[in-house]
């Protein structure tokens, strides 16, 4: 319950922010995107991750106007970003089964857009297989109405869930994001590789763009070269960083 108040607090007081972590494409080696990840910034305390205080706000009701924020914000930050004179790239949203149940994600990604004014086709919604599991049916719907706006869907920690392919093929599905768990075993342990490889494949002959997360090391990042990977991400290139501090890994300081 103190947490609760806190967070209904932090909200209020704009304490929440973004981070933003870079997406490279491997054979340009160009920054191609970004994922939004939340932090909360209580006046005198140390940054929060999101682990510490989602799961709080999820059972109460601040999950849905903390929810709403971030897309807004992302949102936001990628026009503000298009202003200042930033190539274009993608912004990744995280979107949870809580929002799928209980809000209403098609009108808000929506809402987001035309308060915004972001080109639809920026955004980048990350999914688990979990969500896709879920009341299949409707999150379906859901999704078909942003893909014809334009927006593009990822499936987040892919083989980690679930592992039905069934969505796959049900889902309009533009992206698989390999988990971390599988990259960070991948130049050590046969069956992380064969995984990571079985991925690829699988999302190339389904004409999906396939990220690898969590990318440590240019041992991985050469052996994901060699896979044929598409992009990656992880702290070989940068953690999570504040909007200034990307803009100036693009080269373009805000
Ligand atoms: O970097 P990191 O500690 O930020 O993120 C931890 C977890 O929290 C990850 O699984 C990430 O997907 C999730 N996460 C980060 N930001 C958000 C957010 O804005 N919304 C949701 N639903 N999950 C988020
Ligand atoms: O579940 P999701 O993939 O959205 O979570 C992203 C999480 O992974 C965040 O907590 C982020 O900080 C973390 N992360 C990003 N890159 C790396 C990395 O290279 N190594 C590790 N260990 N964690 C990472
Ligand atoms: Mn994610
Ligand atoms: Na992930």
């Amino acid at each position: 319950m103190q947490i609760e108040a806190a967070l209904r607090e932090g909200l209020a007081r704009g304490e929440f922010l973004l981070h933003y972590q870079p997406q490279v494409d491997l054979r340009t080696g160009r920054i191609t995107g970004a994922e939004a990840l939340l932090r909360w910034q209580r006046s005198g305390q140390t940054l929060m991750g999101p682990g510490r205080f989602l799961p709080v706000a999820e059972e109460s009701g601040l999950i849905g106007p903390i929810n709403e924020w971030v897309l807004g914000e992302a949102c936001r930050q990628a026009v503000r970003w298009r202003e200042a004179g930033l190539p274009p790239i993608r912004m990744g949203v995280n979107l949870s089964p809580i929002q799928f149940r209980r809000q209403d994600v098609a009108a808000m990604v929506l809402r987001a857009l035309a308060e915004s004014g972001m080109n639809p086709a920026q955004l980048d919604l990350e999914l688990t297989e979990g969500i896709l599991m879920e009341q299949a049916p409707e999150t379906a719907a859901v999704l078909q109405t942003l893909r014809t706006r334009g927006v593009r869907i990822s499936v987040d920690d892919f083989g980690t869930g679930y592992s039905s392919l069934n969505y796959v093929k049900n889902f309009p599905i533009d992206r698989l994001k390999i988990d971390q768990s599988f990259v960070r075993g991948m130049t050590t342990e046969p069956n992380d590789a064969a995984i990571v490889r079985t991925i690829v494949e699988l999302g190339h002959m389904l004409r999906l763009q396939v990220i690898a997360e969590g990318v440590e090391t240019e041992a991985q990042l050469l052996q994901l070269k060699a896979e044929g990977c598409d992009e990656v991400q992880g702290f070989y290139y940068s953690e999570a960083v504040p909007p200034a501090d990307f803009a100036e890994l693009m080269g373009h300081p805000v």
